[in-house]
């Protein structure tokens, strides 16, 4: 590993960004966003996650100088790429759509990658007050208490959280597989925040989440929660976790869901 690059201290970096960004978008919400007619919600909502990825990578960078911040806005100047010690995945706003309508679930999302590896990570849930953090080794943790995984129930009686794509036909084949596998489970969530959901997984608010069509900045630091709780993160196909196919559950639980999602 990079010198001077340790999980714990960039842990303790994540979590100041976090705050300061949770800070700006609860305290500085426009009203009304869902209803507003001055400007489209679409504008407000990418107007504040400039913000907060502003603020967010003003904080890492004068820390870190060095280091890559990859943020779904893509505002923050910083490091080069081949150079860089640290790669910060950053979602300012994970769950837009929920913060457009002040619908509880929405997060700050900030992971740090260290030669390919997430090493620390923080989502921050600014509607509960709780913020999920996780580094490598550490165990995975809501604010003070230590996450933990509880043995898994059957497919038959799991709850699984799952998301839709914008694209209206993504969302299509999206709603297909579920409607083939609904009857062999317990019940589908759908809440709307990547970051969260795999937060819930590692809470046990959910016993599995899968979802096709996500980025890194949205799963990267929930990952780090939900495997530190003791949870698996792979492909919906059962590999090693990627862009676009992203599935959370207690390994035993997993198996059983990517065999599922196969035949659906
Ligand atoms: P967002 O709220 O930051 O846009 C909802 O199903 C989840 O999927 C949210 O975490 C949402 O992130 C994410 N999401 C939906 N479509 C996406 C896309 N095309 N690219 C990246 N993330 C997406
Ligand atoms: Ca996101």
């Amino acid at each position: 590993m990079t010198d001077c690059a340790e999980p714990a201290d960039l842990l303790e970096i994540a979590l100041q960004a976090a705050d300061v960004a949770v800070a700006l978008i609860t305290q500085q919400r426009p009203n009304h966003l869902a209803t507003s007619t001055k400007s489209s919600p679409t504008d407000l909502v990418t107007e504040m996650d400039r913000r907060a990825e502003q603020l967010i990578s003003d904080v890492i960078l004068a820390a870190r100088p060095q280091d890559l911040i990859r943020g779904e806005e893509g505002v923050a100047a910083s490091g080069e790429s081949a150079t860089a010690p640290v790669t910060w995945w950053v979602d300012p706003i994970d769950g837009t759509t929920n913060y457009v309508y002040d619908h509880p679930g929405y997060a700050v999302s900030i992971a740090a990658e260290v030669d390919g590896v997430t090493v620390a990570g923080v989502v921050a849930d600014p509607t509960h007050g709780r913020t999920y953090h996780a580094r490598a080794g550490g165990g995975a943790w809501c604010d003070e208490t230590r996450l933990s995984l509880a043995e898994p129930p059957d497919l038959a009686d799991a709850l699984v959280a799952t998301g839709f794509a914008y694209i209206p036909e993504r969302r299509r084949a999206q709603a297909k597989v579920l409607a083939r596998i609904i009857d062999q489970i317990r019940d589908v969530r759908r809440m709307g925040a990547a970051a969260l959901d795999l937060c819930s997984v590692a809470a046990g608010r959910v016993d599995a989440y899968f979802e096709a069509g996500l980025s890194q900045w949205d799963y990267a630091a929930g990952s780090l929660v939900a495997v530190e709780a003791g949870a698996v993160v792979c492909s919906l196909e059962g590999g090693a976790v990627r862009p676009g196919s992203v599935l959370c559950a207690h390994p035993a639980l997993a198996a059983q869901l990517v065999d599922l999602l196969a035949e659906a």
